[in-house]
């Protein structure tokens, strides 16, 4: 029983007890008149005023945005890249403020399903450890596994990263664009995104200045795949602030050369900015795999390894790289 002490409010026909200072705060369990579970035809939930739920989720969404306006890393896209990109830096740095933008409502990108929309999911070893570490059963074909399922996996890794204490993911947000601030070496760095409403992202056409708001930190991840409404977002936006000279255009399929070349290309693109996964194909031009998830899982673990990497040489202040750390 909650110890809370409740005024209770007459409210229509029930009583709702709500905090005597103010927020409806957390009731007292209810009782066994309250709530049954019941399953012959008299199943009772414990009652409930709707401006609660309004409550706990305004309450809760909304702390979380004031406190990660300063996060230590920004992941762009929940993919198989960006989750095993912060499956592997939340675990190895629990002290990190995670935050992971996703523009779509249902987090995962293009692993939900293997290729040409069949359900199994290829991944070629050594990538397959990456699947025991998190709990993946698969089958054994000698050179690669399978899993039965890609949602297996993709459903997997997101119960393990939302699970972890120091992540927050906020999808249907989408990043639309960077902050980019000259740094104390006069070079241009990324400093952190610029989110919007993913809809309101969507339709900047049809109404006059949905203006957008902002994340800073010192280490953005881009992993925005290279497809979708928004894939390549970073590398693109590279272009057009004038960081990259031109866009490598992924190139046609072949699995042995693309994905080596994707797990060993994720780096540090501009200061600031670490790339990874498909996104990397068309910043680099290098082939792409096809219906194999390895190297998204490798390239997520690599990225992740370069954001240590980045932080540790940094001197941060309030989320803003001020100088590089003297070398021991
Ligand atoms: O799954 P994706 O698209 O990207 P990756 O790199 O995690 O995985 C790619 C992989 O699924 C393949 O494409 C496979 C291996 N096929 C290869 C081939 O040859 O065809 O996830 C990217 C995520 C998506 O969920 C997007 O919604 C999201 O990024 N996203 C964004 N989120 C926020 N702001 C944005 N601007 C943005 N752009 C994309």
């Amino acid at each position: 029983m909650s110890t809370t002490t409740t005024t209770a409010v007459a409210n229509g026909s029930a009583v709702y007890p709500v905090k005597a200072n103010g927020m409806n705060g957390h009731k007292a369990s209810p009782n066994d008149a309250e709530v049954l579970e019941d399953y012959t035809g008299n199943y009772k939930f414990a009652p409930i005023h709707e401006a609660e739920v309004s409550r706990a989720m305004v309450k809760r969404y909304f702390t979380q945005m004031y406190e990660r306006a300063v996060s230590d890393v920004v992941i762009v896209g929940a993919g198989s890249a960006g989750l095993s990109c912060a499956y592997h830096l939340a675990k190895s740095r629990p002290d990190l403020k995670i935050t992971i933008i996703e523009a779509s409502v249902a987090p995962g990108g293009g692993a939900w399903l293997g290729g040409q929309l069949m359900t199994a999911m290829v991944v070629r070893k050594p990538a397959d450890r990456f699947l025991t570490e998190i709990g993946v059963p698969f089958e054994d074909e000698g050179a690669f596994v399978v899993v039965k399922h890609a949602a297996l996996f993709t459903s997997t890794i997101l119960s393990r990263v939302l699970a972890m204490p120091n992540v927050v993911m906020m999808n249907a947000t989408a990043v639309e664009d960077l902050i980019v601030r000259t740094d104390f070496e006069g070079k241009q760095r990324v400093s952190g995104v610029v989110t919007n409403w993913t809809l309101v992202s969507l339709n900047h056409d049809t109404q006059s200045c949905m203006d957008p708001n902002v994340i800073v930190a010192p280490c953005v991840i881009s992993a925005t795949g290279h497809d979708g409404p928004m894939g390549a977002f970073s590398a693109k936006r590279l272009v057009s602030t004038g960081l990259l000279a031109e866009l490598g255009n992924m190139r046609g399929l072949d699995m042995n050369r693309a994905e080596p070349a994707i797990v060993n290309g994720t780096r540090e693109v501009v200061p600031g900015l670490v790339m990874c996964g498909m996104e990397l194909s068309e910043h680099d031009g290098s082939n792409r795999m096809g219906p194999t998830f390895g190297a998204m899982m490798a390239s997520g673990v690599k990225a992740a390894h370069e954001a240590m990497r980045l932080l540790d040489e940094a001197k941060v202040v309030e989320g803003k790289v001020i100088s590089k750390v003297a070398a021991a």
